[in-house]
């Protein structure tokens, strides 16, 4: 299971939950979202924007400090269960983590005026739970990226996904292809701009990692060869 960790206040941001829930399909583990820090403020108006990018996805609110939703996140913490949470650092992550603990076994920090934490938590850390469950503790963003493989752009973004099996090309990459369904609809109203911009860039990024393993793979393949060819040409000469 993936915990997606993200605060309630102005730095909510549906683009870094959408950016989260891809890396969390990619690794292949369910999500859950978790809305930290419900205690400073209301938090029926961020369920409602969650609900409309990621509506398959639960979201759970949560206060380290408060306890609220601790209940209701005991109840995906089942026995035998591992879960990793993530998001940046700041969010209340090893908070959390403690109040789930009863203990204060974790550092957590103070977050800094600029809104970023400090990276109190400075390596994974693999936590036993009462209950039977265990739970993974990161050090914010920088430990989670995004790597090539799978359709992982296509779960994540399912409303594009489907928008784009009526695209004119098969290989539509919704750009400025002609009969692309997915422009269609954003130019229509129907897409929200920024989501289809924040598709694009992670589609960038994810191309660009594919291009380096496929460098790295190329080179792996020709020093295969050059150690074979020398290999051959010794067992000539001898
Ligand atoms: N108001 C409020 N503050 C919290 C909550 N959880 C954590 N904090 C504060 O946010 C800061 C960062 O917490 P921490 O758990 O270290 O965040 P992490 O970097 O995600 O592990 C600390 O100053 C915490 O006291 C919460 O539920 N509510
Ligand atoms: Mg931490
Ligand atoms: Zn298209």
């Amino acid at each position: 299971m993936v915990l997606l960790a993200s605060a309630v206040g102005p730095d909510f941001n549906p683009r870094r939950i959408e950016r989260l829930l891809t890396v969390a399909y990619q690794s292949g583990g369910a999500p859950v979202v978790l809305l930290t820090k419900a205690d400073l403020d209301e938090v029926l108006p961020y369920e409602r924007q969650l609900a409309a990018i990621v509506p398959a996805v639960p979201v759970v609110a949560v206060s380290g400090l408060r306890g609220d939703g601790i209940q209701e996140l005991r109840a995906y913490l089942l026995r035998g269960k591992t879960a990793v949470l993530i998001g940046s650092s700041g969010v209340g992550k090893s908070t959390l983590i403690n109040h789930l603990l009863g203990a204060e076994s974790l550092p957590t920090g103070e977050v800094h005026r600029s809104g970023q934490g400090r990276h109190t938590t400075s390596h994974r850390q693999l936590i036993k739970l009462p209950g039977g469950s265990m739970i993974i503790d990161t050090p914010g963003l920088r430990e989670v990226q995004i790597w090539a493989g799978g359709d992982t752009l296509g779960v994540a973004f399912a409303d594009i996904d489907d928008l784009a099996r009526r695209c004119r090309f098969t290989d539509c990459r919704h750009r400025q292809e002609p009969g692309c369904a997915v422009i269609a609809a954003e130019a229509g109203g129907a897409l929200d701009t920024s989501r289809l911009t924040n598709y694009r860039k992670l589609q960038g990024e994810l191309r660009a990692i594919e291009v380096r393993a496929d460098i790295r793979l190329r080179l792996e393949e020709r020093r295969k060869w050059k150690v074979i060819h020398r290999a051959v040409r010794k067992g000539n000469k001898g």
